[in-house]
């Protein structure tokens, strides 16, 4: 080091240094099922909705013998009640979404240790929601929220409709599952909405008017990026109407707007459907759907999450091969803290700094604070072991140096991938 260069950080320092900035540093969080406050009811929060998430449904539902049917005939309180019994009274609440439930109430100060439902209500029922988004937020260490919207959601769509003064905090994010996987009926809405997709055949009269559409959602939402969840099996090039609107329509636009394209591939929804939203799984993903897509169209740029963990060594080869390629989050069933330490950590060592560790997928704002506490830890731990590596060597990482590098986990590689 020259005489100029600011002191490194010592050995018996170092995990302290990194704790405090991952800890400090604000994340934007690239996908959850949040929404702005002005879309009312649709931002869900407290403890009822902390309780009836469909991963703790999925869990509960194995402790009972209560026929699914007469479950989903309950109203919220009754399901909550249900879940609470089930994972938190009956038997110790091990897994990770139970354990979130409780950094979530511990970190908002509320004593867990009682067991007391009631009083949580209470305690719920008298927050101000405003304050307590910013309080989530804070707790959380988020400084951006990513919602997921679309356009082909009754509840939503009218809300843009309508108009409403954005709060900047939440950014919006383009989603078009039903355009991609269910052309039929959604040609059919299209026409209805006044787009003239013709008879529903993939010609270049379809693609326009998705183009069309697709152009003024973009306008009206200004959205970070378009969305999509895949099948495992989906493949492209294809005859698939995804496969064909994709390169028809969907890439094209993405071109003009210079909005990346995000895949999160590996979902297979209703495994079972007596579960409703609890009752998607999850399958092997054939990747070369993707790297198909990343070599064929080096103008586009794509982000990827994919849902299977004996996908996630080749997703992560295949981001060192396409700079068009920023891959993000351990999704859904991988957001447990061993499978986030062995992806995050394996990322690190094949692609440094150029990915994004984490998302939330929050879906119930309040989660926001267990989904990046628990992820910060592993992520720090992940770090100070690299940084440690990097030590033995005779490099010496400086607190600016660690800084910088924590701001581009927590934000700053996907904010400059959407800038480049
Ligand atoms: O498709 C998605 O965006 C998934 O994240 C959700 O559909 C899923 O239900 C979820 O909440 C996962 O965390
Ligand atoms: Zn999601």
């Amino acid at each position: 080091m020259n005489a100029n260069s600011p002191a490194p950080v010592a050995a018996s320092e170092l995990a302290a240094q990194v704790a405090r900035l991952v800890q400090s540093t604000p994340a934007y969080d690239l996908h959850t099922h949040l929404y702005d406050p002005a879309f009312g009811e649709l931002l869900l929060w407290g403890i009822d909705d902390l309780l009836v998430y469909h991963y703790l449904i999925a869990e509960s539902l194995r402790q009972t013998s209560l026929p699914f049917a007469d479950f989903w005939r309950l109203p919220k309180t009754g399901q909550a009640d249900l879940v609470w019994d089930a994972l938190f009274v009956r038997h110790s609440p091990l897994s990770e979404a139970c354990r979130g439930v409780l950094t979530t109430l511990h970190a908002l100060g509320l004593d867990v240790r009682r067991r007391d439902l009631p009083a949580l209500r209470q305690w719920f029922a008298q927050r101000n929601l405003d304050r307590h988004i910013t309080e989530c937020m804070e707790l959380a260490g988020v400084r951006r929220i990513c919602m997921t919207n679309s356009p082909f959601d009754p509840l939503e769509r009218p809300v843009w409709e309508r108009g409403f003064q954005r709060d900047e905090r939440f950014a919006a994010a383009l989603r078009i599952d039903p355009l991609l996987l269910a052309w039929p009926e959604t040609a059919a809405q299209l026409r209805e909405w006044g787009y003239a997709v013709g008879n529903g055949e993939l010609d270049d009269r379809a693609f326009s008017a998705v183009r069309r559409f697709l152009a003024d959602w973009s306008r009206k939402i200004d959205p970070q990026f378009l969305m999509v969840s895949l099948p495992p099996d989906f493949t492209f090039p294809g005859r698939s109407p995804a496969a064909q609107l994709l390169q028809g329509a969907v890439l094209p636009h993405c071109r003009d707007t210079g909005l990346p394209f995000a895949l999160m591939p590996g979902v297979r929804r209703q495994v079972n459907p007596l579960l409703r939203m609890a009752g998607d799984g999850l399958g092997l993903t054939d990747l070369r759907a993707l790297e198909n897509l990343c070599a064929s169209h080096p103008e586009n740029k794509f982000l990827a999450t994919v849902l299977a963990r004996e996908n996630q060594h080749e997703l992560t080869v295949l981001a060192r091969k396409f700079r068009n390629l920023h891959i993000f989050g351990c999704w859904w069933f991988l957001n447990i803290p061993s499978l986030i330490d062995e992806i995050t950590r394996m990322r690190v060592e094949l692609l440094g700094l150029s990915f994004t560790p984490q998302h939330s997928d929050a879906r119930i704002l309040d989660q926001l604070v267990y989904k990046w506490r628990h992820s910060r830890e592993i992520i720090t731990r992940v770090l100070v072991d690299k940084y440690s590596d990097l030590a033995r060597t005779g490099w010496d990482t400086t607190p600016d140096e660690m800084a910088r590098d924590v701001r581009n986990l927590l934000g700053g590689s996907f904010e400059q991938f959407l800038r480049q």
